[in-house]
């Protein structure tokens, strides 16, 4: 095993069992402004991978030990694994070497003896491409984030809540399983803003938000914010005694949060009234109807006073 770091240049691991076909390539490599790591079988290229982190793998195929197309199996399904392109560099030259060796997930391939200049080239493009293909993945992450997340409060957006209730609502119709709507809405959230200023306003969705989200844990279950002081919670697979449970659970969440609300005719803190739906879905039904439930028990709830759930 031997390193040589330079700083802010792409880390090439290089993998043989011939001492002087490394040497080589760590030569030529380190000549471009690489820097480079060697290992002389799979089973040292596979623990270097995970420790160091390479941009590159330039991997042999036949190694003592594991040999190169297994070490690249095995690198596959390692965190960063995929996303990190393996140049295979080796004497095989039979149409059945160079197949597994794509097969097992190479990107390419390259044969001893070494012809210099065209190595260099295929590292050099190698490493851009991924180097691109990572921005491009993050860059996807990101606008997948922001097209599903509200952006005051970090839940869920409308976009996302009637994406993920529809698919629910389907799924919960296929199977036969309940599904839950809780609405949830502020109280005399006008009032707040006019007495506490509209970023006090914003903060207490925020903190809202937050309280509501606290009080969901099942994985399938989303929080979003459905409309400007609204928020919905679908709870999949979940029967109208679980979704009351949870309703009881927001009402006194967001009550224990204390906020001052000295204009609220339902309570001195900020608090919220929610409604509750459940259907079993008939197939080919559409899942408004579930909102409009909810929406009918949170006007209930509205008019009874605030500050509590109905079903
Ligand atoms: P009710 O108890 O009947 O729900 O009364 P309310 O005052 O909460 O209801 P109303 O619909 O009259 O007012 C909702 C208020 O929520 C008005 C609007 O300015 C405020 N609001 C909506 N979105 C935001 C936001 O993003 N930030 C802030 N600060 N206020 C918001
Ligand atoms: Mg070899
Ligand atoms: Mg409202
Ligand atoms: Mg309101």
């Amino acid at each position: 095993m031997n390193t040589t770091i330079s700083e802010n240049q792409s880390l090439v691991l290089i993998v043989d069992d011939e001492p002087f076909i490394r040497a080589q390539l760590r030569l030529s490599l380190q000549r471009e402004g690489y820097r480079t790591v060697e290992a002389e079988n799979g089973r040292e290229a596979l623990t270097l991978f995970q420790q160091l982190q390479p941009d590159i793998v330039l991997l042999d195929a036949i190694m003592p030990d594991l040999d190169g197309f297994d070490c690249c199996t095995q690198l596959q399904s390692l965190e960063n694994g995929p996303s990190t392109p393996v140049l295979m560099i080796t004497g095989l030259e039979d149409q059945e070497s160079v197949d597994r060796a794509f097969e097992v997930g190479a990107v390419d391939y390259v044969t001893k003896p070494i012809h210099w200049p065209v190595l260099r080239q295929r590292v050099k493009r190698l490493i851009q491409q991924s180097h691109l293909q990572q921005k491009l993945e993050a860059a996807n992450k990101e606008l997948q984030r922001l097209v599903t997340i509200d952006d005051l409060t970090q839940v869920a957006n409308r976009r996302r809540f009637e994406e993920y209730c529809a698919q629910e609502w389907q799924r919960m119709a296929r199977n036969q399983l309940p599904l839950s709507l809780i609405l949830c809405d502020v109280d005399f959230f006008k009032a707040y803003n006019d007495t506490y200023g509209h970023r006090a306003g914003d903060r207490c969705l925020q903190l809202v938000a937050k309280a509501i989200q606290q009080t969901v844990n099942r994985p399938g279950d989303v929080v979003a914010r459905y409309g400007g002081e609204e928020f919905a919670v679908i709870l999949p697979t979940t029967y109208a005694d679980g979704a009351i449970h949870i309703a009881a659970r927001i009402c006194e969440a967001v009550r224990q949060l204390t906020i001052p609300h000295h204009t609220s005719q339902a309570n001195t803190c900020v608090t919220v009234s929610a409604g509750v739906a459940t259907e079993i879905p008939v197939p080919s039904s559409d899942f408004q109807e579930i909102i409009d439930a909810a929406d009918r028990a949170l006007y209930q709830a509205k008019t009874k006073g605030r500050d509590r759930y109905q079903q």
